[in-house]
């Protein structure tokens, strides 16, 4: 007779929770859908309990469990503390996810077993292994064909205000510093179209996020997708690469129609010779304005993402970087810094060249400098990057850019007034 286990899945968080503000910023937008897949296919026969450390904190005294973790690079510290004590008090512990699919052996000396890039196949084989005694260290990367991912069991809706869905995996552009490929892989996939709708139609809340690496890689695939949502009285937001959206006006208006609020773009850089060097992403600077205007003419909001710290940049990027974002109009930034994740093109790079400073995982988020810059100091790098974001961020900037901003609708105005402050609050703290 096979053993019967109980499942244990974490999505491991490294922020404090302890702060009031860090704990609205973390727990009112997305559930963990990472956490959510998982449960799904899981067979039915377990018991299964899921924590997201970001809402519930862990306690460590669980006996005789199947502890499976989920890490990203800023959480991998943790999840490796809670993997050896987990394994300390005879439980048997998986590690899975964006780190462990990057650094395998690494994750392999804090876990009994090691589950490389997507869950879907490997999963359901690695518990019936565990059935039959016979576990092994390593599940190779497998990808499992789109029409078969199953929706989201959606257990963790209670505490958030929005939903999250993915339609599509994979991204064949392969920038550098990007770490999408070591999970999904470079290869497109799309989920048909009425799987989709039906995991929206049974989404309990109005707004809900689209976990897609790009929803603009196969441009006629997201319109037929976008066509079947209206009506659906759905609000969300969702990633596009600047280059569809600039050249796709059918696609801007079947965006709105079906409820896009917010297009999250990573623009990266608004200079040509850093954007020519970082990948196939066919990003040109000269056509951002007039894409960005389309899109807010068509009544979305733009997140614009910049990366500082490339090789190309110099020290003039930073206030330049500002005054393009003010002088397009863009509605909200993201200001990171460059950060070699594991696995990626930049990671192999700056290790050949000596040039990683620290392995300290926790400190890989996107705020901190883990690498030696060319053309500045690490402090330099840092300090200018908290000089900018401190200024973007600050109440009084973002009144004058919305009273100014002659694209809004009164209702965007109030969004932006009241909703968009709140958080520059929140991100200026933090
Ligand atoms: C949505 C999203 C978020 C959301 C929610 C993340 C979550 N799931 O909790 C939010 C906004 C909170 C977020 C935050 C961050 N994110 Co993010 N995010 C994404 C995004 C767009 C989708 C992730 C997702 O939900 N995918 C859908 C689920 C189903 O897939 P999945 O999580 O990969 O899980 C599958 C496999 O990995 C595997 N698996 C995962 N865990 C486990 C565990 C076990 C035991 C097993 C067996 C298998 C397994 O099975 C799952 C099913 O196949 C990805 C880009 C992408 N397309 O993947 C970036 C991405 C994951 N994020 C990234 C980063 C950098 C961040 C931040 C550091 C950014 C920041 N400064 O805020 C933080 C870190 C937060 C943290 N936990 O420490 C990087 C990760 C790089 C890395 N090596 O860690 C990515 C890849 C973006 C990129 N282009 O590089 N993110
Ligand atoms: S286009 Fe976006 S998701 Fe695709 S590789 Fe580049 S950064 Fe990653």
């Amino acid at each position: 007779m096979p053993r019967k286990f109980k499942i244990l899945l974490i999505s491991a968080y490294s922020g404090s929770k302890s702060n009031v503000l860090n704990s609205i910023i973390s727990t009112s937008f997305y559930p963990s859908i990472t956490l959510e897949q998982l449960l799904s296919i899981t067979p039915e026969k377990y018991d299964v309990t899921c924590i997201d450390e970001r809402i519930e904190s862990v306690d460590l005294n669980w006996h005789d469990y199947i502890v499976g973790i989920s890490a990203m690079t800023p959480s991998a510290n943790r999840a490796y503390f809670l993997a050896d004590e987990f394994r300390k008090r005879g439980n048997i512990v998986v590690l899975g996810g964006y780190h462990p699919s990057a650094m395998p052996l690494e994750a392999k000396e804090h876990a009994d077993s090691v589950v490389i890039g997507e869950a879907e196949l490997s999963w359901p084989k690695l518990i019936k292994d565990l059935e039959n005694k016979k576990l092994k260290p390593f599940y190779q990367p497998s990808f499992i064909s789109s029409e078969k991912i199953p929706p989201a069991k959606q257990i963790f809706m209670k505490y958030h205000k929005m939903g999250m869905v993915q339609a599509t995996r994979g991204c064949p552009y392969a920038c550098k510093y990007c770490a999408v490929k070591n999970v999904e892989g470079k290869k497109f996939r799309s989920r048909p179209i009425k799987n989709v709708i039906n995991e929206l139609k049974s989404l309990k809340t109005k707004r809900f996020f689209f976990a897609d690496s790009s929803l603009t890689i196969n441009p006629e695939y997201t319109k037929k997708l976008f066509q079947e949502m209206i009506g659906l009285n759905k609000k969300f937001s969702c990633y596009g690469n600047i280059h569809t959206l600039y050249d796709d006006e059918d696609l801007l208006k079947l965006a709105s129609d079906a409820g896009c609020e917010q297009w999250l773009i990573g623009f990266e850089s608004i200079d040509q010779k850093t954007l020519n060097q970082i990948g196939n992403k066919p990003n040109k600077v000269k056509d951002y304005s007039v894409a960005v205007n389309k899109i807010r003419d068509h009544g979305m909001m733009i997140m614009g993402l910049f990366i500082f710290g490339f090789d190309t940049d110099k020290p003039d990027i930073f206030q330049s970087t500002l005054k393009a974002v003010y002088q397009m109009n863009i509605d909200r930034a993201g200001f990171a810094i460059l950060t070699p994740f594991p696995g990626t093109q930049i990671y192999q790079q700056f290790e050949n060249e000596g040039r990683i400073l620290t392995k300290d995982w926790s400190k890989y988020n996107l705020r901190n400098v883990v690498f030696q810059p060319k053309n500045f100091s690490p402090q330099q790098l840092l300090y200018e990057r908290n000089k900018i974001a401190k200024e973007f961020f600050s109440i009084s900037n973002s009144i004058r850019r919305t009273l100014l901003d002659d694209q809004l609708t009164i209702n965007r105005m109030v969004k932006r007034l009241f909703v968009d402050n709140f958080f520059n609050v929140i991100y200026r703290k933090r």
